[in-house]
């Protein structure tokens, strides 16, 4: 048994990463979990273009036919995309299971964060990322991305987290864990489809070298782990936050209703969300994912430049 059994990355991403060329790294299960399809694969593909664009290499992460796969195609990403949430959703827990027995699985931001390090890609983007849910101090659902981000050495780019999770409770698990927080262009901690959450982030830093130099000096000293930096949605698609946290209140209570537990929560409540908002949090979901994939691919040749 051998690694290459279990882990391929693409031509493309390969020859970037040995030519100290720009890649980004991008999830999966915000196409089969995130989002419905035909709008999850269009973004997915536009995502891959805007990196393009962007004087970088994207590699969607995912695993084909037990293989963490680093750099998926175009047909691949259809695929996830068209299967839905038939996909098993794959965090850490589930990779070893899925390549034993040869299935597809669609990367989490825990998941992608290991197979972005693996291959070597240092900057990941994405919309969110999971954390302490509301309730958590009866539940205990507390997202294995925030473990991931403790221990593994990816940037992850996100719009800040979503109220369906306990804002405060994921600050301060992620102090706890010695992960650094940055607020892009903010000194407050961004809710997602909003700009402002009233929380406070550990640093603010305003240009994409800055942010590579603190993800270098970390990496350069072996401090151990991730970095999360958190991009607002841009101001003109940015959502009333009255109205969206009414439908993520009435969501959660929806969840509650019907017993939903563990894994299968976050995707219902982002389907529950959509559905609740007539699909405006949906268009507001894509943006925010566009603006998080310009920033990474800046963070990403900043990084490459201070090699
Ligand atoms: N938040 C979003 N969109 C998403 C997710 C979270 O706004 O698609 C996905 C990501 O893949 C994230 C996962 O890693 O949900 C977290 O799931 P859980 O809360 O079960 O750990
Ligand atoms: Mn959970």
């Amino acid at each position: 048994m051998k690694l290459e059994d279990f882990f391929s990355v693409s031509e493309e991403v390969k020859a970037a990463l040995a030519a100290n060329k720009p890649v980004v790294a991008l999830e999966s299960t915000i196409i089969s979990h995130g989002m419905p399809y035909p709008k999850n694969v269009e973004t997915a593909l536009n995502v891959e273009k805007i990196v393009r664009e962007n004087g970088c290499v994207p590699a969607t992460v995912a695993v084909i036919k037990g293989k963490i796969t680093v750099g998926i195609s175009p047909d691949e990403i259809e695929y996830l995309g068209k299967k839905g949430t038939a996909v098993h959703k794959a965090s850490r827990r589930d990779l070893a299971a899925l390549c034993a027995k040869g299935e597809d699985g669609a990367t989490t931001v825990a998941t992608t964060m290991i197979a972005a390090a693996m291959a070597g890609v240092k900057v990941f983007a994405t919309g969110g990322v999971g954390g302490v849910h509301r309730g958590a101090e009866v539940t205990m659902d507390i997202s294995a991305d925030l473990e991931e981000l403790a221990m593994t050495n990816v940037l992850v780019v996100c719009a800040g987290c979503k109220s369906i999770l306990d804002l405060g409770l994921t600050l301060e698990y992620l102090e706890t864990k010695g992960v650094p927080v940055i607020g892009y262009g903010t000194e407050e901690l961004p809710a997602f489809y909003t700009r402002k959450s009233g929380l406070k982030v550990d640093y603010e830093l305003d240009t994409p070298e800055e942010v590579a130099k603190v993800f270098c000096v970390k990496e350069t000293c072996g401090l151990k782990g991730g970095m999360l930096v958190a991009n607002p949605i841009p101001e003109e698609y940015s959502m009333d936050a009255d109205f969206i946290n009414k439908n993520i209140d009435e969501a959660i209570e929806e969840c509650k209703r019907l017993g939903i537990k563990g894994k299968e929560t976050t995707p219902f409540l982002l389907d529950k969300i959509q559905k609740l908002t007539g699909g405006s949090s949906l268009e507001a979901n894509i943006q925010l994912v566009y603006n998080n994939v310009r920033l990474g691919c800046a963070i990403s040749k900043a990084i490459c430049d201070m090699k």
